[in-house]
C-alpha cells in the first residue's frame, strides 16, 4: 500500500481503464493532475470512470487542480483508510466520492475527515442506482455526505458542487461559475426561440 501522506497517491490504477474507456483527456492527465490538487475525485472501481470523468471534465473548465484515485470501501479498506485519513494534510479541500451498488466508500471516507464530501451514486447493478443512491444518502446523523443525483448528472453536479465550494475561498472560480450559470439561462433562451420556431403558426 503506498503511504500517501509522504508521496501523493497513485494515479496510475484510474487512468489505465478495463476496457480503455472512459480515459481522462490529455489536459486532465498533464495539467490538473497534480499535487497541488485541491479537489479529489474517488471511486469504488476503474468501472466508475467513463461517468465520473464527466465530474473531472468540469474541474478542468474551471481549471481547479484535482487528483483522481480508485480505492473500495469493502476490496481495498486500508488503502480508502490511509487516503480519507490523510487528506487534510495533503492539502485537500473537497471530496467527490463515486460508488455503486452497496455503495459505502462515500460514508466510510466522510466518517475519517471533516473535509466536505459530495457522493456520486452510480448506476452499475441491476437495480439501476436505486441500490446506490439509498446505500450513500441514508447517512447516521453526524456524518453527513452531500449526495448528488444518480450516475452522469450527479457526476457533472459533484463537479459544479465541489467548484462551488471552492469559491467560497477563490474568486477566480466565482466568477467563472456566475459565467457558467448566465450560460446555462442563455442556452435555455436558445432552446425556448427554436422550439418557438417549430410550432410558429401550429398553435391556435
Ligand atoms: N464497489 C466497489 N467496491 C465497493 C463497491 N460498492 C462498486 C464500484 C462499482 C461497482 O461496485 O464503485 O460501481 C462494480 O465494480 P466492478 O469493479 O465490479 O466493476
Amino acid at each position: 500500500m503506498p503511504d500517501m501522506a509522504r508521496r501523493g497517491p497513485s494515479h496510475a490504477a484510474v487512468i489505465r481503464t478495463k476496457k480503455g474507456r472512459g480515459r481522462l483527456s490529455k489536459s486532465a492527465e498533464g495539467t490538473n493532475l497534480n499535487s497541488t490538487a485541491i479537489v479529489g475525485i474517488l471511486m469504488g472501481s476503474d468501472s466508475d470512470l467513463p461517468v465520473m470523468t464527466e465530474a473531472a471534465r468540469i474541474l478542468e473548465k474551471f481549471s481547479i487542480p484535482f487528483e483522481i484515485e480508485v480505492t473500495s470501501a469493502h476490496r481495498s479498506p486500508a488503502r480508502t483508510h490511509e487516503y480519507a485519513s490523510t487528506a487534510i494534510a495533503r492539502g485537500l479541500k473537497v471530496l467527490i466520492v463515486a460508488a455503486g451498488g452497496a455503495a459505502h466508500l462515500a460514508g466510510v471516507v466522510a466518517a475519517l475527515t471533516t473535509l466536505p464530501v459530495i457522493a456520486v451514486p452510480m448506476a452499475t447493478t441491476v437495480l439501476n442506482g436505486i441500490d446506490s443512491l439509498l446505500s450513500t444518502v441514508q447517512m447516521p446523523a453526524g456524518v453527513p455526505v452531500a449526495a448528488m443525483a444518480i450516475d452522469k448528472p450527479g457526476a457533472v453536479n459533484a463537479g459544479i458542487y465541489a467548484a462551488e465550494i471552492v469559491a467560497t475561498f477563490d474568486a477566480r472560480v466565482a466568477q467563472l461559475l456566475t459565467d457558467y450559470k448566465r450560460e446555462l439561462e442563455r442556452l435555455v433562451t436558445e432552446k425556448n426561440a427554436r422550439v418557438k420556431l417549430q410550432f410558429a403558426g401550429k398553435s391556435s
